[in-house]
Order: C-alpha cells, then structure tokens, then sequence
C-alpha cells in the first residue's frame, strides 16, 4: 500500500498516522508512507511515484476537495484501485476510487451547532461568535462550518463575528485569536474546527487576562486527550468527537479490494460527544 498522509499538523493527525502505521503491521500490509507536509503538490508526487512503483492499493487523506482528477486518472489507467481516508474529494467521477472511509464532517459541525443552541437557550443575544476554520479548502473545514452554520442560522441572536483560518494548528490557532481578542469588542463563544486550534486559542485568551470555558466558552472538534485535559480544568465547554484510528478498518478494506472483492463505497466512523464530566471520565483511558 502506498499511503499519502497529509501531515502532522495535529494531534488528530499524529494518532492517525500511528494507527495506520501499526495496523498495517499487524496486517502483513508493506506500507510505503508518505507526508506531504500540507502541501497538494506533494501528494500527487507522492501519488504518482506510488503508481510507477506499481503498489496494489493506493488510499490517502486529501489535503483539499478539489483538483484530484487528473493524478487519480492516472491511477486507473495504471489498475491501481485508491481509497480515500479520513477526507473526501470533489471529483464528480465516483469512478476514479473505491470507497471513502471517515467521519461525516458536516454532522460534526452540526452538534457543535446543537450544543451552542441548547447553551445559550435561555440568552437574550447577541451571542458574538468567533470561528477559527480548519484548512482552507479541506473538506473538514468546509463543512464543519457549513454544518454548524445550518443550525445556528435558526437564531438571528447567534452572530459569527469573525472566522478565519488557523490550518489545524496550534500556533496559528493562537496567532489568529490573538487578531480576533484585539480587533472584536465581545466575544462570548469561540468554535474551533479542531481542538489543536482551540488549544493555541486557549492560550491566548489567557494571556490576555481572560478565562477560557467561562468568560469566552469554546466549543471544538476532535476529542484527543490534550483537549481533554484542557475540558477537566474548565477550559473547553463542549468537545465533537471525531475517530483517527482509522488503521485497521483501513487495511481491511485493502486487502478486500485486492482480492477483488466488492466493499462499501462510503464507510462512515462512530463518534460522540463529550461534556466537560464525560471527558474527564474518559481520560485516564483515552488512546489519543
Ligand atoms: O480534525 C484535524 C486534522 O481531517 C479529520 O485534520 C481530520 C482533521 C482533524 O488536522 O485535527
């Protein structure tokens, strides 16, 4: 199998990676890995040097929607079947991969919208909104926002004041919420894409003598352990899970589709929600 992964941006990300990495161990699986360091660029090199070492199944995590079509082609027209992990393409020829196994993002950002609604039932509003986006152009970012932006549009009250991207990171996470503590007068609720961002933003709220979970409630996407840790202290409201292990359905699937099997052209994962009581709960045996 050669394996395109995205990156290692995240907390989410690096979890994603062990998980394929062991499960292909422990699946007899020869897996040729590579990162792309965010880059598309590097995923279609990374694609094609795949093809002209002639593996047997292709899967990777695109890092945007768009612009797969004409490596992906390639793939076909070289018999090499591709499976789509964790994120989805735009590509309007179902032909072109397999199946595509990973969560539903737009649910995601759904129950983050359903928690804040049900939050702030009882407020008279404005409730001001930050949003720090995922990637821009990935498919978590466009439609953890969309999601969301479905539910809380019901009520006028909820304002997204600002959005911006902070690419999965933390750094960038604080950098951006750094920008929005300056440039907007009230925040009440900060939405993150993921909780790296919201970890990074985390810090600069307190730097600037604010408290986060209280005087700026946050809400985020992903459910690893640091945000976890983050959520037992106070600090994140409401966490969305969103599963990276990911490795063993993944290898299962491979070997289905190389044996010429028929499998599911979209395999959906399981995921909750957790509240600040449950994610302490669940910390001590958390696996990422
Ligand atoms: O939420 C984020 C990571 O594609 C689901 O990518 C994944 C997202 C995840 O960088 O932390």
């Amino acid at each position: 199998m050669g394996f395109s992964q995205v990156g290692a941006e995240s907390g989410w990300r690096t979890a994603n990676t062990k998980s394929i990495q062991e499960s292909a161990k422990k699946a007899g699986v020869e897996l040729k890995f590579s990162d792309a360091q965010q880059k598309q660029e590097n995923q279609i090199k990374a694609i094609r040097s795949f093809i002209q070492q002639k593996v047997d199944v292709i899967a990777f995590s695109p890092v945007v929607e768009s612009g797969w079509d004409t490596v992906l082609k390639e793939a076909k027209d070289a018999h090499i079947p591709v499976i789509l992990t964790d994120r989805s393409v735009d590509s309007k020829d179902e032909s072109l991969y397999v199946s595509f196994l990973g969560s539903d993002f737009v649910e995601e950002g759904k129950k983050a919208g359903d928690w804040l609604v049900k939050e702030y039932a009882s407020a008279a509003g404005p409730v001001n909104i930050v949003q720090l986006e995922g990637t821009t152009g990935s498919a978590p970012a466009n439609d953890r926002k969309s999601g969301f932006a479905d539910v809380v549009k019901a009520d006028p009250k909820f304002k997204v004041v600002a959005s911006q991207t902070g690419d999965f990171t933390r750094a960038k996470g604080k950098e951006v919420m750094q920008a929005f503590l300056k440039s907007q007068p009230k925040i009440d609720v900060l939405y993150a894409h993921n909780d790296d961002m919201a970890l990074g933003a985390i810090q600069a709220i307190e730097e600037a003598g604010k408290k986060p979970g209280s005087d700026i409630k946050i809400v985020s996407v992903d459910g690893v352990k640091d945000a976890f840790t983050a959520m037992s202290q106070g600090k994140i409201n409401y966490d969305v899970e969103c599963n990276p292990l990911l490795g063993d359905q993944l290898m299962d699937l491979a070997k289905k589709v190389k044996a010429g099997e028929q499998v599911p052209r979209r395999i959906k994962t399981e995921e909750g929600t957790f509240t600040p009581d449950q994610a302490t709960a669940a910390l001590p045996n958390r696996q990422y």
